[in-house]
């Protein structure tokens, strides 16, 4: 795989024209709901082998404590998984969410995943689409964009995977519960994408074809027109109800739920 290094270098990653590419983010895995790693271990076995690439696109994990926690069971589970689908040729993206920022070259390289910088485009199958997580389209989100900034920070980043993991996990913790209290208080359209922040991002990639990202749990298909340009802003769903994914070949794309 290229590296991303302009805005127009397309060239990044390009689809096999014969099998499609799938798109998931937002599935929060963690050992509480073996349910949902169950469904997710049954997609990659029967319905991601048959893609060309698997591209997650952010929180794939509840939350990622830091790359030490790779021999945790359930992240073993599922790291064994990976590594058998990548072991059949399918590529396997993933891009950073918010809730699993951390994962870092440990986690990657034994899963065999290559990881994607948030946004990044790619060819696929003919159209330029832009993938994200999508937090950062959330800019009307004031508080969360300053947690966002201080918690991306290489610094403060390495100040805290010097602690030890099961005070992380707890620092983790209180942060959730402090986020789903915030998170009652704040209107639906504040934790939504600001459209004129979508809009900057679609110029500044040339107006691509597609954007794909998750992150606000509001599974839909929206149609921009754009300074003459016709753009589909597809939005993933989440995994907490139904496992779904978005899947895209030559004729198109469409919303599958498991
Ligand atoms: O995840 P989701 O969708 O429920 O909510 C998000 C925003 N919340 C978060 C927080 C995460 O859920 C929890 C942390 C994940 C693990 C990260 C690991 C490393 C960090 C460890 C930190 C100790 O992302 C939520 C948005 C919502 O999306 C919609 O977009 O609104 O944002 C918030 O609720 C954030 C609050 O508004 C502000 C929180 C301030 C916390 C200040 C504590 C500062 C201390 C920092 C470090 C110790
Ligand atoms: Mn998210």
């Amino acid at each position: 795989m290229k590296k991303l290094e302009d805005k127009s270098g397309l060239s990044l990653l390009s689809s096999d024209l014969s099998s499609p590419d799938i798109f998931i983010s937002d599935l929060h895995l963690c050992a509480s709901r073996p349910q949902i790693t169950a469904a997710f271990l049954h997609f990659l076995k029967n319905t991601a082998i048959n893609a060309n690439a698997v591209y997650i696109l952010g929180d794939l994990f509840e939350y990622w404590a830091g790359d030490d926690d790779v021999e945790d069971a359930h992240h073993q589970a599922i790291i064994a998984d990976f590594r058998a689908l990548a072991d059949t040729s399918v590529k396997i993206y993933f891009m950073h969410g918010n809730r699993d920022f951390l994962i870092a070259e440990g986690f990657c390289n034994a899963a065999k995943i290559t990881l994607l910088h948030d946004p990044t485009l790619i060819n696929l199958h003919g159209k330029k689409a832009l993938l994200s997580h999508g937090d950062d389209l959330c800019t009307d989100d004031v508080a969360y964009q300053t947690f966002r900034r201080q918690v991306r920070d290489p610094q403060w980043q390495a100040d805290f995977l010097g602690q030890p993991l099961q005070s992380r996990k707890h620092q983790i913790e209180a942060i959730r519960t402090r986020s789903e209290q915030e998170k009652s208080q704040k209107s639906m359209q504040i934790m939504d994408v600001n459209q004129d922040t979508v809009t900057a991002l679609l110029m500044a990639y040339d107006y691509p074809d597609l954007l794909i990202h998750g992150h606000t749990h509001r599974p839909n298909q929206h149609h921009i027109q754009l300074n003459g340009h016709n753009i589909t802003r597809w939005v993933l769903g989440d995994w907490y109800e139904q496992g779904s994914y978005l899947v895209c070949d030559r004729n198109g794309c469409k919303s599958v739920g498991l």
